[in-house]
């Protein structure tokens, strides 16, 4: 006769695998390599190849989902443009494309999707959601961590002491708000110069060329590169955002043999 049922777990081990394994892998993420804050195109990005080239990378991304700003395309619209000199780079990421007027159309929610799965798979990367950094550990004159918080903590104002976890560096790939590159700058008093008008062309290529360490063990990437040096705002184009997270894992690399 057909068996019908599942195996029985019971309630307090389904809590306990829960409890084992993500304890289990928060408390190894307490020290690493490289720290990501923001899971978005370029943050996945960058943590995909350092990941691919051995370093042991923390994703800590605010929201329920990364994905950052890819997943509502253009008002909504659930569609992306990439350029296409990153169509390889597409099919290397198993992302379909339809080509339009000399560019790559992408769907938006299999960008993203596509995004966090390449990135969490390789072996080396790990994310933890909900997740809000809220301040940086300064030593020896270098960034050398993140101080967190719970993000349902931050949301809710409880007076609530945060957590540090400690890296060799740290990539400020939030987006528009530039967390980290915020913070810093305003214990050093260094003024960011916040990002430009919309002009899809320069953005692009400022995005890249903004990409950069902005203090020992500090990098920026994404918007937030943008945020720091005045680079253009570009909408919802995304080979920028690629190309960035590559620059900054190469720059990362290079700066932790020194380190
Ligand atoms: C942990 C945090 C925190 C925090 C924020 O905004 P993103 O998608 O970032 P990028 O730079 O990879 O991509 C930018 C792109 O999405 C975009 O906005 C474009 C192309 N705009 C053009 C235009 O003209 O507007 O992702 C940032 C991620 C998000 O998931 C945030 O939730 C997360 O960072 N985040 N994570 N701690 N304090 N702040
Ligand atoms: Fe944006």
């Amino acid at each position: 006769m057909t068996k019908h049922f599942l195996n029985p777990v019971t309630d307090v081990n389904v809590s306990k695998l829960i409890l084992k394994h993500y304890f289990e892998s928060i408390t190894d993420a307490l020290t690493s390599d490289v720290i990501i804050v923001g899971g978005g195109p370029s943050g996945l990005t960058a943590a995909r190849e350092l990941g691919n080239s051995g370093y042991k990378v923390v994703i800590m991304e605010r929201k329920l989902s990364p994905g950052g700003g890819t997943w509502g395309g253009s008002m909504s619209f659930n569609k992306v443009v990439i350029q296409k000199d990153l169509k390889d780079y597409l099919n290397e990421l198993e992302i379909p494309f339809v080509e339009d007027l000399d560019a790559l159309v992408v769907d938006s929610c299999l960008f993203a999707s596509q995004l966090i799965a390449k990135a969490l798979k390789t072996q080396n990367v790990k994310l933890f959601n909900l997740m809000t950094v809220v301040d940086l550990e300064y030593t020896n004159n270098a960034i050398t961590g993140v101080v967190v918080n719970n993000t349902g903590i931050e949301i809710a104002g409880l007076h609530v002491d945060p957590m540090v976890f400690q890296t060799k560096a740290v990539l400020d790939a939030t987006g528009h708000d530039a967390i980290a590159a915020n913070i810093y700058s305003k214990r050093v008093q260094l003024p960011l110069r916040k990002e430009h008008f919309m002009n899809a062309v320069q953005g692009e290529e400022d995005t890249v060329n903004n990409t950069k360490m902005l203090a020992n063990g500090l990098f920026v990437s994404g918007m937030a590169a943008n945020n720091v040096d005045g680079g253009s705002r570009m909408g919802p184009i995304f080979g920028g955002m690629i190309k960035s997270g590559l620059k900054a894992a190469k720059l990362i690399m290079e700066y932790i043999k020194t380190v």
